[in-house]
């Protein structure tokens, strides 16, 4: 039988988890063509599956150039810039990467609390400025152990984050579009009530329309100027815009921000204000978990072409 035929909008990050694509498919390395739109047309009956990440928009609009297309294996657990309500209408599979990237998000979480609270970032600039050798003195930060933590998001990764929580002893409750009750932890209903109650607001929900602007300024105001938002999962779940403003006001204590409503692009308010932590989602990116992603991608390839079923596919929408 011929070999099949798959778009890859972009290459794995590792040479090993490529390879193994390139011994399975008769592949179309897009990024390396001078007229991406012309290939696609010239082989847009051959292509029976894409490799695409959670940042590269794979539109409607792509899916239905390829009408033999039926499976979509995506880098990355979000899936917000995929429209794959659309695929699997289709009866396309798409897959992603969960949980081999559970445990670095939900480090870097926990790295952005301690880093917000304890202004690491700030006492860096101290130090390499040579401001320690004049009478320039460090603020304090606040104490994160044995605070309120509210999750907002108990999936896979919230629970990680609980977890690591737990060993701050932390108190920890929850907000989710529902109860969980496979869990012992508090649950609560309405996320203003959570931002009310908590030290401290870490967002862990999935991107998407469905959650934009979770986070708008009631939630932010009601934080509080003692609060501290912390976001690993989209910038799209929080008004960044009021977020800003009151970051600047002081109506919101602190933030540690991993992602942000049009990457690359940061508002520059947050770059100058000492009460933020800063960082270019880089949440999965550890050499370990980034391989364990090129692996889980090639590996749902390769279960599609041999089986014509993914390993990891997103339950229907
Ligand atoms: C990266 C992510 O953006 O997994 C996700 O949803 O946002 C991050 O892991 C992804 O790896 C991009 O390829």
């Amino acid at each position: 039988t011929a070999t099949p035929v798959l778009l890859q909008l972009l290459p794995l990050p590792f040479p090993e988890a490529q390879q193994r694509l390139a011994q399975r498919f008769d592949l179309i390395e897009l990024w390396k063509e001078q007229d991406p739109d012309a290939v696609i047309a010239a082989r847009q009956n051959e292509i029976v599956a894409v490799v695409t990440s959670a940042m590269t928009p794979t539109s409607a609009k792509l899916i239905d150039k390829l009408p033999n297309l039926r499976a979509i294996c995506s880098h990355g657990v979000g899936y917000d810039a995929i429209d794959v309500k659309h695929a699997q209408k289709k009866g396309i599979q798409v897959s992603n990467t969960p949980d081999v990237l559970n445990d670095c998000v939900a480090d870097l979480a926990l790295g952005l609390l301690l880093a917000t609270a304890r202004r690491l970032g700030q006492a860096e600039r101290y130090v390499r400025s040579n401001l320690w050798s004049t009478d320039a003195k460090f603020p304090l930060g606040v104490k994160v152990s044995h605070k309120k933590i509210g999750i907002v998001g108990l999936g896979r990764i919230g629970m990680a984050i609980a977890q690591r929580a737990k060993g701050f002893d932390m108190e920890i409750r929850y907000h989710n579009r529902r109860q969980r009750t496979d869990v012992g932890l508090t649950y609560e209903p309405s996320l203003v009530e959570l931002a009310a109650w908590a030290d401290f607001l870490v967002i862990a929900t999935v991107g998407g329309p469905d959650t934009r602007h979770l986070v708008n300024d009631d939630v932010i105001k009601a934080l509080g100027r003692d609060g501290i938002l912390i976001n690993i999962s989209r910038g799209t779940v929080v008004d960044e815009t009021a977020m800003v403003n009151a970051l600047v006001s002081g109506e919101l204590g602190g933030a540690g921000l991993d992602v942000y409503e049009s990457e690359p692009t940061v508002p520059d308010a947050l770059k100058t204000l000492d009460n933020v932590v800063i960082v270019p989602h880089i949440a999965s990116a550890t050499s370990e978990t980034r391989k364990a992603m090129a692996d889980l991608v090639a590996a749902n390839a390769e279960a599609f072409a041999k089986t014509g079923n993914v390993i990891t596919p997103i339950p229907p929408l």
